[in-house]
């Protein structure tokens, strides 16, 4: 029997927001709390690198993560990295970090050089793909990835593979036909699957509330017949554990979870985007005194950790990193004007006749 979920989605209260660095801390030894905050530290280095790349007039067009980097470093450390399959959305560059994109491939795509794995630099860079990681190419379409991730879900419950499909967007997808035939799909047929929206209030310049009359995205869930769930997205361990129990859920068979992770976008939507002339920088400031990074590093300190001087340490490894990729992928060609035509339409052209003869 499908589980039909009756109820209400899991509301996030503000007790749950002090509460839970001490509820979620015990499920992760320090070592691998560090390697979570590692993660975040090198998206927000990265990030801001690809920013002033794209100021240098050397990268054309960024499309920036700063503020969700919890939201995306925790989910994503909650999948087995390599088997389960994911479909980030162009902000996820935490996302495809975690789950093995090197800073190298990131720059490849972000300067649309011919080895950028994600597309041969074809797409809009940011547009992740990933073949043996298992990451979907993604399209420009908003939301276009969702019912894709139902789809894949089928597949691997047919194929009866034990792995899960976790998608990502944003709350202007769930704005689109997609996200519901999507979640409808995926709860019918009881699927393998976790949608993972980060709800950064905005779509481009539409505010929140006026692509949706409720005020979370969560509570979709149940009129389709999942769990809805909503996590402090700029709380890295809630997010985890969140994500986790989704992803448990969804390998032991008992059917998709739709999660809500209550974020903010600390920059304009894209490098092209003037977020001034739609949002108070009041409400930027707001949001800044909840910047994902700072806080998690303080939790760390405060559990004895963390200290000034590692942190530095751990940074100036992350700039390394960077620097040694930037001028790899600096090196690295630029795909040649010949192929532009490769991969597009089909090589050859099956119209049938052949079969017909048959
Ligand atoms: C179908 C479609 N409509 C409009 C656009 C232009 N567009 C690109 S991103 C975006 C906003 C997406 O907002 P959200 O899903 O909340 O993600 P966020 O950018 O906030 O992370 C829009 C409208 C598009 N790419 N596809
Ligand atoms: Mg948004």
């Amino acid at each position: 029997m499908t589980g039909y979920y009756r109820g209400r989605a899991r509301h996030m209260t503000a007790e749950h927001e002090v509460t839970t660095t001490r509820m979620y801390s015990s499920v992760l030894s320090p070592e691998r709390l560090l390697e979570l905050y590692r993660w975040m530290l090198l998206t927000r280095a990265l990030d801001e690198r690809i920013w002033r790349l794209n100021r240098q007039g050397k990268v054309p067009f960024a499309i920036p993560a700063r503020g969700q980097e919890a939201a995306q470093v925790g989910s994503a450390y909650a999948l087995r990295a390599g088997h389960d399959l994911a479909l980030p959305y162009p902000r996820d560059l935490g996302v495809v970090l975690v789950l093995g994109m090197t800073p190298l491939e990131v720059l490849l795509s972000a300067l649309a050089r011919a080895d950028d794995p994600s597309s041969g630099g074809r797409q809009l860079p940011m547009h992740w793909g990933h073949a043996r990681l298992r990451m979907l190419s993604s399209s420009s379409p908003v939301g276009t990835q969702i019912p894709q991730a139902a789809g894949l879900a089928l597949a691997a419950k047919l194929r009866r593979e034990d792995s899960v499909i976790v998608v990502y967007f944003g709350d202007g997808a769930t704005s689109k036909g997609d996200f519901h035939e999507g979640l409808n799909f995926a709860a019918i047929h009881t699927l393998p699957v976790v949608f993972f929206c980060q709800n950064n209030g905005y779509a481009t310049s539409v505010p929140q509330s006026l692509q949706m009359a409720i005020p979370d995205v969560a509570d979709y869930a149940p009129a389709y017949g999942m769990p809805g769930v909503i996590v402090d997205g700029n709380d890295v361990l809630a997010v985890y554990a969140e994500t986790r129990a989704a992803v448990d859920r969804a390998r032991r068979g008992d059917g998709p979870t739709l999660l809500e992770a209550k974020t903010y976008r600390l920059l304009p939507h894209t490098s092209d985007d003037d977020d001034g002339r739609y949002r108070d920088p009041a409400e930027v400031v707001y949001w800044e005194a909840r910047d994902p990074l700072p806080r998690f590093r303080a939790e760390l300190v405060a559990a004895g950790l963390l200290d000034d001087a590692v942190d530095a340490g751990l940074l100036a490894q992350a700039q390394a990193q960077i620097d040694d990729a930037l001028v790899r992928a600096e090196a690295s060609p630029i795909p040649k004007r010949l192929l532009a035509l490769d991969h597009i339409l089909a090589d050859e052209i099956d119209d049938g006749s052949a079969a017909l003869q048959r």
